[in-house]
């Protein structure tokens, strides 16, 4: 007798009995799991949580249940086992996994997946005795990547990740149709020389896509060096944390911003001007996420390419989230794999118009006191950022006066656009301007015939006339 199968309806926030949302797409027909009831499959949900962890399955599970209604699947049903360590073996522990196979028989599921990455063999052993497909974290994750892919380099992007993972599991992806076509065991038989053929494809697959990458990789580090030299601000952050949402609000970039994860896996770059008239190139990015197969990280460098070579870093975060603070940890993660944990950053505490007691930003606010609360969606606490960018510029750009001779007149306009203009004044000899700008930008202007002002280059004082 299965001892608390739990029930649908407690386990998941959208009660079993109500209608699934409309599929945001139709399973494709490249998907891992067959779409055998002509509408999405109903999936059971599962996972480890650390013992004494007081949530309950739904919370610990409400991501997973995220991405599995991202990739088009209809959460049935969750469960959690309270251990430290998975089992080496199947995962859940044997009484737990008998558990699981009476759920998905009362829930006539079409597939279960797991809150974590799974061994190959970890996968075909609760296969085996769920006897329904087993998906795990990454593959859901690859799954959703691949179905929101649209340029080439995004699809290669998730083409060589999901090549890369499937790898170490061609053995058990034919053990599977071995059995179904009633074999006779893998070990010398046709699926053995399958695996063989097959590990070669993905083999020179792998090669040929890494190569088009690269190539990829080396014309944007090109693009990224040949900018203008105008300021760049990479938006980085958890996914559906509201980051195209600000690019959209702040350039007419019409990058999609939705309520799914993921929407975003392309980086897309655009010019901004700050209030004040400068203008800095925005750039937004693909979102992070907790447990990310670092296969995907590995192959989206070239999309973080820009952002790894940005001047400053937005890493926003959704306030509203209890999950804020690991959120941001995350994030750090993520970047420190990058490289990038050093550069100059702020944070951005998202949808503040949904966090009901501010002092639950607390927590947030320990891991850095300067975070700025705000709400892209209402505009409450933007000028805040503003000013916050704005005190980052004043603090790392260098404030200098120059002298632009009439000769160098047409070189005004560029400075008002990629500067901060403080001053200026007009003498005989030109516009004396003082301005606050890159080093990159001063030394071009230097080299372009506007030179460093000196004390003889200001007119003589007027004599005082009130002694
Ligand atoms: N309530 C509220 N919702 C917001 C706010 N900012 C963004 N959103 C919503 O959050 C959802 C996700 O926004 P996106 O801009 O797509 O998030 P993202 O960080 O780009 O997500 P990915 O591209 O998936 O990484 C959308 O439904 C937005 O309308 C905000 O300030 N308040
Ligand atoms: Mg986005």
């Amino acid at each position: 007798m299965v001892q608390s199968a739990p029930s649908p309806a407690r386990c998941i926030r959208r009660p079993i009995g109500s209608p699934p949302e409309p599929a945001r797409k139709p399973l494709r027909n490249d998907s891992p799991i067959e779409n055998r009831r002509g509408h999405a499959t109903e999936a059971i949900l599962f996972g480890l949580v650390p013992m004494g962890d007081p949530r309950t399955g739904a919370e610990a599970l409400h991501e997973l249940q995220l991405l599995a209604e991202t990739a088009d699947f209809v959460p049935a049903g969750c469960m959690v086992q309270h251990r430290r360590h998975a089992d080496p073996h199947s995962y859940l522990g044997s009484g737990k996994l008998d558990e699981l196979v009476e759920v998905v028989r009362l829930a006539n599921s079409g597939v279960v997946i797991c809150d974590d990455s799974l061994t190959p063999n970890q996968g075909k052993a609760i296969e085996t005795a769920v006897g329904v497909p087993c998906l795990d974290r990454s593959e859901l994750i690859l799954q959703i990547f691949g179905m929101h892919a649209r340029t080439p380099q995004a699809k290669m992007q998730v083409e060589l990740a999901a090549l890369q993972y499937e790898m170490p599991r061609l053995r058990r992806r034919w053990t599977h149709l071995e059995r179904q076509r009633g074999g006779i065991g893998v070990r010398g038989g046709a699926g053995e020389k399958q695996i063989d053929v097959d590990r070669n494809l993905l083999k020179t697959r792998i090669a040929s896509i890494k190569r088009e990458l690269e190539k990829i990789e080396q014309h944007k580090v090109r693009e990224v060096q040949a900018r203008p030299d105008l300021f760049t601000i990479a938006l980085v952050g958890y996914t559906n944390a509201g980051k195209s949402t600000l690019m959209n609000k702040l350039t007419d970039a019409g990058v999609l911003a939705e309520n799914r994860l993921f929407s975003t896996l392309d980086t897309r770059t655009r010019p901004w001007r700050l209030p004040g008239g400068r203008t800095v190139l925005l750039t937004d990015t693909v979102g992070f996420l907790r447990k990310l197969p670092h296969q995907l990280v590995a192959s989206f460098h070239a999309t973080l390419e820009e952002a790894l070579h940005a001047d400053l870093l937005l890493v926003l975060v959704d306030g509203s989230s209890p999950e804020a603070e690991d959120q941001l940890r995350t994030v750090d993660e993520v970047l420190e794999t990058l490289g990038s944990a050093n550069l100059p950053r702020i944070t951005v505490l998202n949808k503040l118009d949904q966090v009901r007691d501010r002092a639950g930003l607390t927590p947030l606010f320990q891991l850095d006191a300067k975070a700025v609360p705000v709400s892209v969606l209402t505009g409450e606490g933007m000028p805040d950022l503003f000013a916050a960018i704005q005190d980052h510029l004043a603090a790392v750009e260098q404030r200098v006066e120059l002298l632009l001779p009439h000769s160098a007149g047409a070189l005004q306009g560029e400075i008002r656009a990629k500067a901060t203009v403080l001053g200026e004044f007009y003498t005989e000899a030109g516009c004396l301007i003082t301005i606050q700008a890159s080093p990159a930008l001063l030394g071009r202007l230097l080299a372009e015939g506007a030179r460093m002002a000196q004390p003889e280059d200001h007119p003589p004082a007027e004599p005082d006339v009130t002694s």
